[in-house]
């Protein structure tokens, strides 16, 4: 695996351990003792995935598959339903999967500029510090800018960060202009011969519009610097928030190009299924998804190994 690449699927498994306990226990227990699926089950299966956060549209389109795969088959087994399922989840995973890892986009410009966005608590400046770590194990230069002025704690949070994973960090006064920040940012890593940059910005302003207005001045500025910044702009989404995380995930690529998305808090919540949403609505890749609060728990996001711990397999 390239540079910033981190992943393990006992790890992936751990994390998704409610998610998964929640759904498959529930299927397991509906379909226990049937010898067969029919449409009532079927029907239940449809309430399964709509209550798992999988989304009402996704649930029908599935339970639609499985209903005319299962048609054609002599074997109508709950097991062969979950096969067939997993299948087809699979594949809505796999749809928008980025198919060149950002790990080989990086060496290709220096500075690499990666802008990080998405409301507050979402995860926005712990995922900088994973990243971070992950880019610095791989041997890459990286320089942090802390973009969040608004927030009175933000800079002493963010230098945590920096110090754990041993990277540089570009600070900011509180109430600093994010934009000047950004700007000195880039000139430092310029002349550090950084290899990545990563960029913490607010996420909340007075308003929305300001909080908008503000992401598209610190991307004109990081182009006065260098005219191809920000290679990335990835949205951080927290996963445990089910819906309203995906609500925000639309708000927010109206108003920006949002280039990936990372999904945060998937461990200690049963709401995973909204990956499934994530991946089929927005169409945008996810990059990463966090299953802990730790600095090694951010990992790659792989459709096919996600789909296995989600129902409960083994990596192999
Ligand atoms: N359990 C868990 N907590 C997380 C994860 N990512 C972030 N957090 C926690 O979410 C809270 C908010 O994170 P923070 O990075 O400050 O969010 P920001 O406001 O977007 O910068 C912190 O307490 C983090 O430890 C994750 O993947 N799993
Ligand atoms: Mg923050």
């Amino acid at each position: 695996m390239g540079f910033g690449s981190n992943f393990s699927f006992g790890k992936l498994k751990k994390g998704l351990a409610k998610t998964r306990e929640k759904f498959i226990n529930t299927i397991t227990e509906t379909f226990t003792g049937k010898a067969k699926v029919d449409e009532e089950l079927l029907e239940e299966l449809e309430e399964i995935l709509v209550t798992s956060d999988i989304g009402i549209d996704i649930a029908m389109d599935l339970v639609e598959r499985v209903r005319e795969s299962l048609l054609g088959e002599r074997d109508r087994s709950p097991e062969r339903l979950i096969q067939i399922l997993e299948k087809h989840m699979t594949k809505i995973l796999r749809e928008y999967e980025e198919q060149t890892e950002i790990e080989t986009q990086i060496g290709e410009q220096k500075p690499f500029v990666i802008m990080v966005v998405g409301v507050n608590g979402a995860g926005k400046t712990t995922t900088i510090g994973k990243l971070a770590y992950n880019f610095k194990k791989s041997g890459l230069n990286v320089v942090i800018g802390s973009g969040d002025t608004f927030r009175a704690a933000a800079n002493e949070q963010l230098d945590v960060w920096a110090e754990r994973a041993g990277v540089k960090i570009v600070e900011s006064k509180r109430g600093a202009d994010p934009a000047s920040v950004a700007f000195e940012t880039l000139n430092y890593a310029v002349k550090e011969n950084a290899d990545v940059v990563l960029i913490d910005t607010a996420g909340r302003l007075h308003t929305k519009h300001n909080l908008m207005e503000e992401l598209a001045k610190m991307k004109r500025v990081l182009k006065k610097v260098l005219d191809y910044a920000p290679n990335e702009v990835w949205l951080v989404v927290d996963g445990s928030t089910g819906q309203n995380g995906l609500i925000q995930a639309r708000e927010f690529s109206k108003f920006t190009d949002i280039t990936g998305l990372i999904v945060t808090k998937l461990d200690g919540t049963a709401k995973g299924g909204i990956i499934f949403q994530i991946c089929s609505e927005l169409k945008i890749p996810v990059r990463y998804i966090g299953v802990g609060e730790g600095i090694e728990d951010l990992q790659t996001f792989k459709p096919t190994e996600f789909a296995k711990a989600f129902f409960g397999k083994n990596e192999n």
